[in-house]
């Protein structure tokens, strides 16, 4: 008899990334493209809902694991990096995804995502960039240029806006990337790349706020009033090449960054968008399992206890 078929692995539907929770983001909300481009990655990538974690901050985007039926964590205001963190390294077998609005991310988070880039834990971090502070009524946010007086806003900023991507080439992130929420299509490769990115990888996502954006819209991106869209496609460029070839070698990595802080200073007219940035560099997670071997089998969770009675020292101490 011949012998039986190994059992075909379980091929997850799409229809299992979503949640039945109700969106209820405004009508024509960017960040339902964002929503939908992670769903779609996960199931291109055919990972098991069961083994994603979904860490968000505070904002309408802090919403978006409200709506992914994976594990998912709605953290404190700015808090997603350090959590997702947590989460990896108590289990090194999760693939991790923060979420977060730039207000999250580059303001009151900002000292996370500087040192998140430099930790290089394998995780990915997306951040919905609309320029305002979404949930709390469309103050400017962080990336909002200066002189911009957006629909909420009863005069034009007089701060400069931050450049994440530039941010995140000096923070040491190993992949960054940048989408935009509309073009669904490029921005499920963007995920997919990010996610499988060995390493933390960065992906500042433009997105529009309809509600209390009314310079960044749909209309502004596609470049209505200048007869062609603003999203520049980096990739478009045959010869553009973001990734390091010989990670040890300084002189390629500054010309690397070189080029791609060169592209994240185009404004106005010309946004580019696509793959800044690769590197592949040893991990957090990996080193970390050099010095405790026993993570290279197990993670943490699984791993006993470390007790130590400490009666003796405060005996010491009293
Ligand atoms: C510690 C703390 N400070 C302030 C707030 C109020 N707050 C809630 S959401 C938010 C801003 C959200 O903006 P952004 O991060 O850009 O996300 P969006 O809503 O645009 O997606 C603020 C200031 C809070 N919840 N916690
Ligand atoms: S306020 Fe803006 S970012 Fe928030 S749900 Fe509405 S359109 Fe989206």
């Amino acid at each position: 008899m011949p012998e039986a078929a190994a059992a075909a692995p379980k091929k997850f539907a799409l229809q299992e990334y979503k949640t039945e929770v109700h969106v209820d983001w405004c009508p024509g909300c960017g960040d339902f493209g964002i929503l939908s481009s992670i769903q779609q990655a996960l199931f291109q990538l055919q990972i098991p809902p069961y083994k994603v974690a979904m860490i968000s901050g505070i904002g309408c985007s802090g919403k978006t694991p409200h709506y992914i039926d994976t594990y998912g964590l709605h953290t404190l205001h700015g808090r997603a990096l350090p959590v997702a963190t947590g989460a990896k390294l108590a289990n090194n077998q999760l693939t991790v995804v923060a979420v977060g609005g730039d207000g999250d991310g580059y303001g009151i988070g900002a000292g996370y995502f500087v040192n998140s880039g430099r930790r290089n834990v394998d995780m990915t971090y997306i951040v919905f960039n609309n320029g305002v502070y979404g949930l709390t009524k469309g103050q400017a946010s962080p990336t909002l240029a200066k002189g911009s007086k957006t629909k909420s806003m009863p005069e034009a900023s007089i701060q400069e806006g931050v450049n994440p991507i530039a941010l995140a080439l000096g923070a040491g992130y190993t992949w960054i990337g940048r989408g935009y929420a509309l073009d669904v299509k490029n921005l499920v490769s963007l995920v997919v790349q990010a996610i499988s990115h060995k390493g933390t990888s960065f992906l500042d996502v433009f997105q529009t706020c309809p509600v209390y954006n009314d310079l960044r819209t749909k209309e502004w991106y596609a470049g209505e009033d200048i007869g062609r869209t603003r999203i520049r496609k980096l990739d478009a460029d045959a010869k553009w090449d973001p990734i390091v070839k010989d990670p040890a070698s300084i002189d390629e990595i500054v010309e690397k960054k070189g080029l791609a802080l060169r592209a994240s200073y185009e404004t106005g007219d010309s946004l580019a968008t696509g793959v800044f940035y690769s590197i592949q560099l040893p991990t957090y997670d990996e080193q970390l399992a050099m010095k405790v071997p026993a993570l290279k089998d197990h993670p943490l969770v699984d791993l006993p206890l470390y007790q130590r009675d400490v009666d003796p020292l405060f005996a010491e101490l009293a």
